[in-house]
């Protein structure tokens, strides 16, 4: 198995400023300013645990490029790719659109750089050169509409990549399968009408953005049935998001058939977590990740990319990481993840009542998936 690898230092240098988490800090009014929740840390730090353990003499490094216009018109406005490129260029740099998610003087190099990352690993798999690939880049997207980043995202990485396979690529139907804590709004708006893109998002009900990621909330059109969410309760542990997987996730790509599945991977869901609720440990994404190995090598050649976004837990996000590039890689490095033998046993870990209820609910709306034709 050849797994690929993306990562750049500039992705560490996205810089959300100082805030206090995502409120602009006022000193004298008692707000002492400190860091953004997106801070770089979780994420240099799952890097540096990749390197350190040597699993990444395993990996195939994919070197990424900035995205071209040509790649962020597939999914945004022109406005949109101008406004960040002016607001890169200010001293002080800018913010993607809702004052949740600021960026340096530059930023727009290193966001280009982030979807082109998410492109980049896309290309190497439908390429041939790897088996399956992960793309450990920053900012992330699963937030970006077509008109405007929100929620720390500035471009739709995931979004941008899977227009370019299908545009470029060969890529005919994709399954976008998002485990993000918070709900894939904007690869959601995306791909609402169109009936080639599967897009499901596993996420806290009704969490961030407020009152999106409803099950009703189906797609349109053509894309009827396309957009499939899973909104579960907040104390939801490994034995809800494992009974997801089996009960609506793999019964969806099964039935969609896709030619390609990108993984919106987020770390949020983990129980450590300080913006969400939820009680993920490293043990389940690694089982998440072979079961979506295993359904990729049923029904598309293996063909799947991982694309980072949240997760903020500076300590977890790295074990929880390494557990799903190791999945990924079919290996297992010499570094155990120290807390799992304590998370893991956290009452409430098991699948409850409450948790299943929605499951049910959400599997109930499997059939309306369009099929493979
Ligand atoms: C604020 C609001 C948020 C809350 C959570 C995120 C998480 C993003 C992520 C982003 C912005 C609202 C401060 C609404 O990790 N995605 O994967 N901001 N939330 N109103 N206000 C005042
Ligand atoms: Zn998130």
């Amino acid at each position: 198995m050849s797994t690929g690898y993306v990562w750049h230092e500039l992705y560490g240098w996205h810089d959300t400023g100082s805030s206090a988490g995502f409120v602009y800090g006022n000193a004298p009014a008692g707000l002492q300013p400190f860091r953004h929740y997106e801070s770089a840390d979780s994420k240099k730090r799952l890097h540096e645990l990749v390197a350190m353990c040597g699993l990444e003499d395993d990996l195939v490094r994919v070197v990424p490029e900035p995205a071209s216009d040509d790649d962020l018109l597939l999914v945004h406005d022109r406005a949109h790719v101008e406004r960040i490129a002016a607001e890169s260029r200010l001293p002080k740099g800018g913010d993607a659109g809702d004052g949740f998610s600021p960026f340096g003087q530059g930023g727009d190099e290193i966001a280009r750089l982030a979807a082109g990352g998410t492109i980049a690993a896309t290309r190497a798999v439908l390429e041939g050169r790897v088996d399956n690939a992960y793309a450990l880049v920053r900012p992330p997207g699963h937030h970006a509409l077509p008109h405007m980043g929100m929620g720390f995202c500035v471009f739709a990485n995931v979004a941008i990549a899977a227009r370019v396979a299908r545009a470029r690529l060969g890529a005919g139907r994709i399954a976008v399968v998002d485990w993000d804590v918070h709900h894939g709004n904007g690869t959601q708006a995306i791909f609402y009408d169109d009936p080639t893109t599967l897009a499901i998002s596993i996420h806290q009900d009704n969490w961030f953005p407020p009152d999106s990621g409803h099950l009703h909330e189906r797609g349109t059109g053509d894309g009827e049935g396309a957009t499939l969410n899973v909104p579960l309760p907040p104390g939801s542990g490994n034995g809800a998001y494992l009974a997801v997987m089996d009960q609506v996730v793999l019964p969806a790509l099964e039935r969609f058939r896709p030619d390609l599945i990108l993984v919106a991977c987020g770390f949020d869901a983990n129980v450590l977590d300080p913006l969400a609720r939820m009680m993920v440990t490293s043990t389940a994404y690694r089982t998440m990740t072979s079961l979506l190995l295993d359904a990729a090598s049923a029904i598309c050649g293996g063909r799947i990319v991982f694309s980072h976004e949240g997760g903020y837990s500076e300590i977890y996000v790295p074990f929880c990481g390494l557990a799903v590039i190791e999945a990924l890689a079919g290996t297992k490095s010499t570094v155990e993840d120290p807390f799992v033998g304590l998370l893991d046993e956290i009452g409430g870990q098991p699948l409850q009542p409450h948790q299943a209820a929605v499951i049910t609910q959400a599997a109930d709306l499997l059939a309306g998936i369009p099929a493979a034709g």
